[in-house]
């Protein structure tokens, strides 16, 4: 019966299209390296503030100077992930000096990154998502002068550690592997920069995927 199968075939070949649009297209963005389906990087990474251990990873994406609010330290330009047998690796780099807190005339403040878990290896079904609840918190910040660092792990609840070091524009962070929950396929990653109080001062990576981009996770 051609009438019935037509719209069916329309439809299928609708279907194929975004799916060769969003998930095997990954020319569109010059600025990011925001292939999708792709293993997060091995490197040899020390979270000691010198920065010459991630010269051979791939920055993941950008994020434009000057869109931010308050000081340049708040101003995120560009990150990256890698990984190895124990532990995730995350570098950001700010357009400023990396500052605790962002400037002067705030109080708490610092950088976190918020680190989404898919159920499909491609980052691009919203319905695969796991639940908002469902993701780690980095986060690096100064309270009354001291500064605090820990991975807030909003599937079971409660703190682990999270390594940082600074040194000039950049920030290298890590954490554990076997934070990651089971059944996670991949993972995003958005950097940002937080204040908190009165004085909002702040930047962040896009809310949207297709621009900070998506990786595998390890078997
Ligand atoms: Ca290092
Ligand atoms: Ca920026």
């Amino acid at each position: 019966m051609p009438f019935k199968t037509l719209p069916i075939l329309i439809t299928t070949l609708l279907i194929f299209s975004l799916f060769s649009c969003t998930g095997t297209d990954s020319g569109d963005s010059a600025e990011s390296n925001n292939d999708f389906n792709e293993p997060l990087p091995i490197a040899n990474i020390i979270v000691d503030g010198e920065f010459s251990d991630w010269g051979n990873v791939q920055i993941k994406a950008t994020d434009p100077i000057g869109d931010q609010n308050g000081s340049t330290s708040a101003d995120l330009v560009s990150y990256s992930v890698a990984r190895d047998e124990s532990q995730i690796f995350i570098l950001i780099e700010v357009d400023g000096e990396i500052a605790f807190p962002l400037s002067s005339n705030i109080g708490s403040s610092g950088y976190g990154v918020y680190i989404h878990f898919w159920s499909n290896e491609y980052c691009n079904l919203p319905e695969e998502r796991f639940g908002d609840t469902n993701f780690l918190a980095a986060v690096v910040r100064i309270i009354d002068g001291q500064i605090y660092s820990s991975i807030e792990n909003h599937i079971e609840g409660g703190n682990n550690e999270l390594y940082y070091a600074y040194n000039g524009s950049k920030i290298e962070l890590s954490f554990n592997i076997y934070d990651i929950p089971e059944n996670a396929k991949a993972m995003d990653f958005r950097p940002s920069s937080l204040s908190y109080g009165p004085n909002v001062e702040h930047d962040k990576f896009s809310d949207d995927v297709i621009n900070t981009g998506c990786y595998i996770i390890p078997e």
